[in-house]
This record gives structure tokens, sequence and C-alpha cells, in this order.
């Protein structure tokens, strides 16, 4: 039996420095004294990984069922290293929330997978106003600071996958 050995496996992980790292920001109006919040929680988180202005661009949309299709065609174009995408959900009387969330979370999930970028998502769910004020900067902190530093951290990973796991270079053959 072989000896018994520790082993130390090689790891991948993406950092949270953001220097240099290009980010897009969709954010949805339908219920902007949420969104905006969580939006200045998202650039915070950002500006202290050290992204800088000029690599953040921000887009609005009208609600949060338009945020799949406008994160698809920015990762598309192969600019952004991370998009986030920002809405808010809340609950109302009939069944229209539901199809809003699934189809949001669903088409965010798919622009990243077709895609390959990775797409922060950022859209709360919420039964009440209250839930979602106290997850856009009070009780429940503000989860636009998460999804920023989640932003950089994917951002880092993606471009670190994509060399990490390159096929190595074929060996040079041996002249006889
Ligand atoms: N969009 C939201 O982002 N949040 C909501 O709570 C919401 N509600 O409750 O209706 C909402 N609806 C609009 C939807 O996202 C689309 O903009 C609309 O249906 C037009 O396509």
């Amino acid at each position: 039996m072989a000896t018994e050995q520790t082993l130390h496996p090689n790891s991948i992980q993406g950092g949270l420095d953001a220097e240099g790292l290009r980010f897009g920001i969709i954010v949805s109006r339908f219920n902007s004294f949420i969104t905006e919040r969580l939006l200045q929680g998202a650039m915070d988180a950002l500006t202290r990984a050290g992204a800088s202005s000029k690599d953040i661009y921000t887009i609005h949309v009208p609600g949060s069922f338009e945020l799949p299709i406008t994160a698809k065609k920015l990762a598309a174009d192969g600019r952004y290293d991370a998009l986030i995408a920002i809405g808010c959900i809340i609950r109302g009387e009939t069944a229209h929330y539901d199809y809003v969330c699934s189809e949001t979370a669903r088409g965010l999930q798919l622009a990243q997978l077709d895609t390959g970028v990775p797409i922060l998502f950022c859209v709360l769910t919420c039964d009440t106003l209250e839930q979602a004020i106290d997850r856009a900067g009070l009780k429940g902190g503000n989860k636009g600071f998460e999804a920023g530093l989640g932003a950089v951290e994917m951002a880092q990973l993606a471009k670190k996958l994509r060399t990490a796991t390159k096929p190595a270079a074929p060996a040079k053959r041996r002249r006889k």
C-alpha cells in the first residue's frame, strides 16, 4: 500500500481587487425607492474594491422582467467582466409576482450560462415593502453591496478559469 501523504490540491479563486475590470449594472425602475439604494450599495462595493468610474456603466430598464434581455445583450457584446442585475419584486394580490420572479431569475441564469459572463442576481423577491427596505440598507444589510463584491470575485474567477483551463500546448516532437 502507498504511504499516506497530505495532498495539496490546486486552488482557483477570485479575489476582491476590481482594478481594471469592467462592470455593467442593470437597474429596474420599478420600486426605484429600493433599487436605487441597491445601486448605491453595489457602487460602494465596486469603489472600495478599486474599480474606477470609467469602467462602470449603469443601464436602467422599466421593470425586473426586462432585466434578462438587457443583461444578455450586454453580456454578448463582450465588453464586461461581470454584470449586476438589480430589481425589486414585491408580492401583490395576483399571480403576477410569481411570473415576474420566475422569468426574471430564469432569464438571468440563461443569459449568464449562454454567454459565460457572470451576472449577479440582485433581485429582491419580497412579500412586503418592509422586507425590501430591510435588505436595501437597513437590518438585512444592503444586498447591492453583497452583489458588488460578488461581481468582483466572479469577474476575477472567470478570467482565471479562462487561462487555467486552457489545454497545455502540445509537447514538441523530437527529430529522430
Ligand atoms: N416589476 C418589478 O420589478 N417589480 C414588481 O414588483 C413588479 N410588479 O409588482 O408588477 C414589476 N412589474 C413590471 C414588470 O417587471 C414589467 O416591467 C412589466 O410587466 C412590463 O413587461
